[in-house]
């Protein structure tokens, strides 16, 4: 039997897809003939090659597709039977379509939905049960949506925290799609929630750390991290703008320097956010991804406050371009 592979965005809603593919789709290939990858959209092109060559199927879950992740894409199509995309990352819509009248064997599904899962849900209209919905819905809170009842907050919380504390930690990622393949309840799981703990609190030390340094351009708050800040909160940092963002309803921006790189991090309640983050990009050279409302963008390496300056600087353009949206209405 040939190999598959799956590559999934290894966040909250990235993790649950692989979940529900592999169970409605791999299971005779599971766990013998599974090559899994989890990975971040920057690096998704270099870790992918992780799965290799010859397979029956690639699947690529939740990853927005950049320029080199299609490049990757087009090489890899001969190489195997069968190539899945599912997505949901605005920034991935221009790829995609691209990708669909190159590659013939490829079967592409983007579309605006709240989660990857729920996107596969609405496409591919697998029969689910109860303990599938109910992560379809926690995927749905991982990604910003309201919740509908407490349950489904709590887990959302617990595994976003638990991947938050190390997200580099493959070997976790996995332990959680074999949790679930095996229909394990995550809100008392050991290992799950003593992860969460230990996240929770470096959270609120950040989210401290937010609240005393923020600065606020044109109704946004803009924090800055250093080098040394932006190591020791990494994985929480995306939690936390969103977190900072609910509490004090406004747009808020976390810019930090990381290695060789300024990344930063954009919460808005309208379409703002991406609009920052394609302007930043194309002042500074660098590249963005994301949604409408949650996006981010990596930049050049520049000093911490040159970098605050770009941002400032775009803020400002992006609310006068709305303000004039506004009078021509
Ligand atoms: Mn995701």
């Amino acid at each position: 039997m040939k190999n598959s592979g799956v590559v999934c965005h290894g966040d909250c809603d990235g993790i649950i897809s692989a979940y529900l593919y592999i169970k409605h789709y791999l299971m005779d290939s599971w766990p013998s003939h599974i090559i899994l990858v989890f990975t971040q959209p920057w690096r998704a092109h270099i870790d992918s090659r992780k799965i290799g060559e010859g397979l029956r199927e690639a699947v690529f879950l939740d990853l927005a597709i950049n320029k080199e992740m299609m490049e990757y894409l087009i090489q890899l199509s001969p190489k195997v039977e069968k190539l899945v995309i599912i997505d949901h990352h605005k920034s991935s819509e221009e790829f995609i379509k691209d990708l669909s009248e190159k590659l013939s064997n490829l079967k592409a599904i983007w579309r605006k939905a709240p989660s990857c899962p729920r996107l596969m849900m609405e496409a591919l209209r697998p029969a689910i049960n109860p303990y599938e919905q109910f992560l379809v819905d926690v995927a749905d809170v991982c990604e910003g949506s309201e919740a509908k009842n407490k349950d489904v907050n709590e887990v959302a919380d617990i595994i976003k925290l638990a991947i938050a504390r190390d997200p580099g930690d493959i070997s976790f990622m996995t332990y959680l799609v074999k949790a679930m393949l095996e229909g394990k309840n995550l809100a008392t799981d050991e290992e799950v929630v003593g992860r969460a703990r230990i996240a929770k609190f470096l959270l609120q030390r950040l989210l401290k750390l937010m609240s005393e340094r923020s600065l606020e351009v044109r109704n946004a708050k803009i924090v800055a991290l250093s080098l040394p800040e932006s190591r020791v909160y990494a994985g929480l940092l995306g939690i936390a703008t969103t977190e900072f963002a609910r509490m004090t309803r406004k747009d808020v921006i976390l810019v930090r320097r990381e290695e060789g790189k300024v990344v930063v991090t954009v919460r808005t309640i309208n379409d703002r956010a991406y609009r920052i983050c394609q302007e930043l990009a194309s002042r500074t050279g660098g590249r963005f991804g994301g949604h409408a409302e949650a996006a981010s963008a990596t930049l050049p390496d520049m000093e911490l406050n040159e970098a605050v300056k770009v941002v400032s600087e775009v803020v400002n353009i992006v609310s006068r371009e709305d303000r004039e949206r506004r009078m021509h209405k």
